[in-house]
């Protein structure tokens, strides 16, 4: 095992690499910029390296900066957490080079998986199914109609060289396919640096289905179950769970052989993801491979009781699996809801600013990764992730329950947070059935405000309350479990103590 690594990141996830390496008895050395001085990854670590100004190009994006970081303070290897230059093959190869390890999957499997045209051949080839389509990138608008009259409308024009949705157009009609493939084309050269479409058939609300996957150096793969992701707003996740209430154990087992099937197929090492797209029919179809370790993870963790970062750790330093398919098993339920500094009544915009007051949800079943203290400043520089949330249950209506209490006991003042969002999610009716799907909060919760009016001078004496010590707790009445969500989390409207 490695004796020092470098965590290539920040914020909650660069905390949660750590704990697990200090478990592990493996030393830590953070990096940071200007704007993480006092950031809390940096005074988890053991050491601690300063990279630069606070643009990603010159810190956490900055190869040459983190290369001799890694070398001037003695890690063998440097884990990039997700973001940044977690599925950078270039960044990968250039980290062998040097004669460290990168904790993740070789280039030539990231390389090979980044091409969306490329995986889907490779898929095909190997009997992992694929949503019905082309499986080479085309530019001529004569044969793109072609393949959208065989592959039969409404088709989804795709960029072969990103994800995430950008570049992705859909087209009801052959008419509305030339202009379509020409603006999808000049989003994915501008997103991308590559302008290359495909057409896939166009699947209605399917549910976003994903697989983790662990395979070491020696040809051993498994899977780790799903994580059901569908709750999303514009490609972003907001809730994930697992197991999916969408799947049987027959069609679990399929998925999970197709997922242990596609790592193969692409040489895979390390921790990663098989997404999978889950139709009305039950027919899935592979979508994209996820190179890293995901923000989701922990549900996974709670589920199957390992430590994906343990895991990804033993592998790259070369150990074996030292378990088998049938080895792994998993128990209850997981949720995880992520909490960022944004305004869900403003179109979930960016929030940053100082946070005056936080409180960590605790109890039976509750696990807070995240990285904030009350009086950090939440920088305007990186993705606004504050922490996740998540909770373990022995089944799902407990999990939702206990979802719900811990969302309640969190506290963030100063920023604003989707806390009420979330809980208004997590207590609707179809939520609680299990019908999600990836157009579940467009249909639902578009035009969503809060239902509790914001009592600024309510949440002021909340803040003082704690602040004053137990003997107010008891006149802090508003805290109690039975009364509707509380007012204080939305102190980020409340300027004037900021
Ligand atoms: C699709 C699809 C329907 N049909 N492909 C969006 C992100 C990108 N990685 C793939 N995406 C989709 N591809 C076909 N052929 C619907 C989506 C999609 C989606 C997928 C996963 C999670 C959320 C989504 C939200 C909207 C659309």
């Amino acid at each position: 095992m490695f004796s020092k690594i470098l965590v290539a990141n920040r914020g909650e996830i660069a905390v949660r690499i750590m704990r697990t390496a200090r478990e592990m008895n493996v030393a830590t050395v953070a990096v940071y910029s200007e704007v993480d001085r006092t950031s809390q990854h940096v005074l988890t670590a053991d050491e601690a390296v300063f990279l630069g100004e606070s643009d990603p190009a010159e810190s956490y994006l900055n190869f040459d900066k983190i290369i001799v970081a890694a070398k001037e303070t003695g890690a063998e290897a440097i884990h990039p957490g997700y973001g940044f230059l977690a599925e950078n093959p270039t960044f990968a190869q250039r980290v062998s080079e040097e004669g460290l390890v990168f904790v993740g999957p070789p280039a030539e499997s990231m390389r090979l998986l980044g091409n969306k045209t490329t995986a889907r051949r490779l898929m095909s080839e190997r009997n992992v199914p694929v949503i019905p389509g082309m499986t080479a990138a085309e530019s001529d608008i004569c044969r793109l109609q072609a393949a959208a009259d065989e592959i039969g409308y409404p088709v989804l024009v795709k960029a072969a060289a990103g994800g995430g949705g950008k570049g992705m157009r859909i087209v009801r009609t052959a008419g509305e396919l030339p202009d379509a493939a020409s603006l999808a084309a000049s989003e994915a050269l501008s997103a991308f640096g590559d302008g290359s479409i495909y057409l896939e058939k166009y699947l209605d609300r399917p549910r976003h289905v994903e697989f983790q996957i662990l395979a070491d150096m020696y040809g051993h793969v498994v899977h780790l179950f799903e994580r059901e992701c569908s709750i999303q707003r514009r490609h972003q996740k907001i809730i994930e769970e697992t197991p999916s209430p969408a799947l049987s154990e027959e069609l679990r087992a399929r998925m999970g052989a197709a997922a242990v099937a596609a790592a193969r197929a692409a040489g895979y090492v390390n921790a990663g993801t098989v997404e999978f797209l889950l139709d009305r029919s039950g027919a899935f179809y592979f979508l994209e491979v996820n190179t890293r370790l995901q923000v989701e993870h922990p549900i996974t963790e709670m589920t199957t009781g390992l430590d994906l970062v343990r895991r990804q750790l033993e592998i790259a330093a070369g150990l074996p699996l030292p378990f088998a398919q049938e080895d792994i098993l998993r128990r209850g339920h997981a949720i995880e809801c992520r909490i960022y500094a944004e305004d869900p009544e403003r179109d979930f915009m960016p929030s940053p600013g100082k946070i005056i007051y936080a409180r960590s949800p605790e109890g039976p079943g509750v696990r807070y990764d995240h990285a904030v203290y009350s009086g950090w400043e939440v920088p305007v520089n990186y993705d606004p992730i504050l922490g996740k949330l998540v909770v373990w249950a022995e089944d799902r209506p407990s999990a939702c329950a206990r979802m719900i209490r811990a969302l309640k006991e969190c506290v963030i003042l100063g920023v604003k947070t989707p806390i009420e969002f979330l809980l208004d999610v997590l207590s609707n009716e179809k939520f609680q059935a299990g019908e999600t799907h990836t157009h579940f909060i467009e249909e639902f919760f578009s035009s969503w405000r809060p239902s509790t009016a914001g009592d600024d001078l309510a949440a002021l004496g909340f803040v003082v309350n704690e602040m004053l010590g137990p003997r107010t707790v008891e006149r802090g009445a508003s805290v109690g479990p039975a009364q509707p969500i509380s007012p204080w989390h939305r102190l980020g409207a409340w300027d004037m103590i900021r």
